[in-house]
């Protein structure tokens, strides 16, 4: 049976739904108009008045602000509030040296944990759980979102953070935990440590796992299902819109349902921003109906995916949106071909091998390479050299298939790609480091 952290809203006719964004979005945009000069400085350039948005229809008048603006104002220009008022932040790694650093009132950030809190009970999740967050803590606002949820939800938390596997398992196991928060690759690499130490999936309690903040392939949902003997529900949101609990599944598994009463989702085409009718693939773009202290409008994401409004099983009526089909900076180009690292890890796992890959792309004589290092299981392993060269060329037509090009696939012996505990890196790409 379904349960629902926030019945009334999570179960709310359209109408009501519209109801509360038509009355939200002219709140919001008056707010942001008022408050925020950057954003005001667009709407005056586009000509567009607080006083033309009258319903949510009308957002299609409002600009966009992408990634560049964000880095433009960067770090007070896009503040709602005195910072009196902000009582956090939370911040992205970095690592493409594009921090985006995101503000919270007490009211952002309640609203933020409700979400998660929502997240959690659609996995299952009472007062009776005891739910281990492993997601990283600090300015990733992985841990701290699902951390709070947990603790509206009223489950034991243990709020450990990611990294030490060793230490991971042993709490695991001592406190019976039945819940697990944290990436799917690190999932997965808790899973095979398990494993090594001799535990079987029914030796744990755990029955769900709330994995996202990085793509994920529905063959890895049912190896880490299978690995960890839980059911996995997928989890979305980035820092720029408060983190994890933006959108997330219900026992559907199909779809993740966007908290529409916060946020408004569209779908654009990238090239032209126009906006594209329901069941389209495109950009999801996305505005906080309110926010307080760092109140995005018209977002644009870069994710890739599709909106649905089919009615779902499991009693929420709010909008679901497909597993993100990769970022559009995500997709690779490789001799003109596109290519999504997704397409290589369903294959990988449709073909019987382990998750634990990486993908490494260079330019050779003014041409693209493409090279997979898989990694073999310890029973898929072998020393005779004619065993491993008939499965490289297996592999590599299954890719073919697959991709439209042929990766030259290098398997390597167990235990020799790096495993991630946060977000993985799964692509090396080179012909950057040459540009
Ligand atoms: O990753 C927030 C988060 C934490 C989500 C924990 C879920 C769980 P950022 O570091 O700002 O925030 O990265 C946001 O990660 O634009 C997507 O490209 C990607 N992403 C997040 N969730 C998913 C998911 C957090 N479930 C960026 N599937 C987003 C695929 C995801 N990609």
């Amino acid at each position: 049976m379904s349960r629902y952290y926030q019945p009334e809203i999570e179960t709310a006719s359209r109408e009501e739904i519209v109801r509360i964004q038509n009355e939200k979005i002219v709140r919001q945009v008056r707010h942001v108009y008022d408050n925020v000069a950057y954003y005001r400085n667009l709407m005056d350039k586009k000509g567009v008045k607080p006083e033309d948005i009258k319903s949510i229809d009308d957002i299609k008048k409002l600009p966009f602000l992408s990634k560049d603006d964000l880095r433009e104002a960067y770090p007070y220009g896009l503040l709602g509030t005195d910072l009196k008022n902000c009582v956090r932040i939370q911040s992205t790694s970095g690592t493409t040296g594009k921090r985006v650093v995101a503000f919270y009132t007490q009211h952002d950030i309640d609203l933020w944990e409700e979400c998660c809190a929502r997240a959690i009970v659609a996995a299952g999740g009472s007062n009776e759980d005891v739910c281990q967050v492993c997601y990283g803590y600090g300015l990733f606002t992985g841990g701290p979102g699902l951390n709070g949820g947990s603790h509206k939800v009223g489950c034991l938390t243990l709020p450990m953070s990611s990294g030490n596997t060793e230490r991971q398992i042993q709490f695991m196991m001592d406190l019976g935990s039945t819940i697990l928060c944290c990436t799917p690759s690190y999932a997965a690499y808790i899973g095979e440590s398990l494993a090594e130490r001799g535990y079987k999936p029914e030796d744990n309690k755990l029955k769900a796992g709330i994995f996202g903040a990085e793509p994920w392939t529905e063959e890895m949902r049912r190896s880490i299902e299978k690995s960890l003997g839980i059911k996995a529900y997928d989890i979305y949101g980035l820092t720029e819109t408060s983190g994890p609990g933006v959108a997330f599944e219900c026992e559907e598994q199909r779809g993740m349902h966007i908290n529409e009463d916060h946020f408004y989702a569209e779908i654009i085409d990238p090239e032209t921003g126009e906006v594209l009718p329901e069941g389209s693939k495109g950009e999801l773009v996305f505005t906080s109906l309110d926010k307080e202290a760092f109140p995005l409008l018209r977002y644009r994401t870069r994710d890739i995916c599709i909106l649905s409004r089919e009615k779902c099983s499991c009693g929420r009526t709010h909008v679901r949106m497909s597993k993100p089909l990769g970022r559009s900076d995500d997709m690779l180009i490789i001799r003109g071909v596109n290519v999504f690292p997704s397409q290589i890890e369903t294959v990988l796992l449709n073909e019987g091998y382990t998750p634990n890959y990486q993908i490494i792309v260079d330019r050779v004589n003014n041409s693209d390479t493409l090279d997979i290092n898989v990694e073999l299981s310890p029973e898929q392993f072998s020393d005779k050299v004619g065993d491993n060269q008939r499965r490289e060329i297996q592999l590599g037509e299954a890719m073919r298939t697959m991709l439209g090009i042929k990766p030259v696939i290098h398997l390597v012996p167990p235990k020799t790609v790096v495993r991630s505990e946060g977000k993985a890196v799964r692509v090396i790409d080179k012909r950057k480091l040459h540009d």
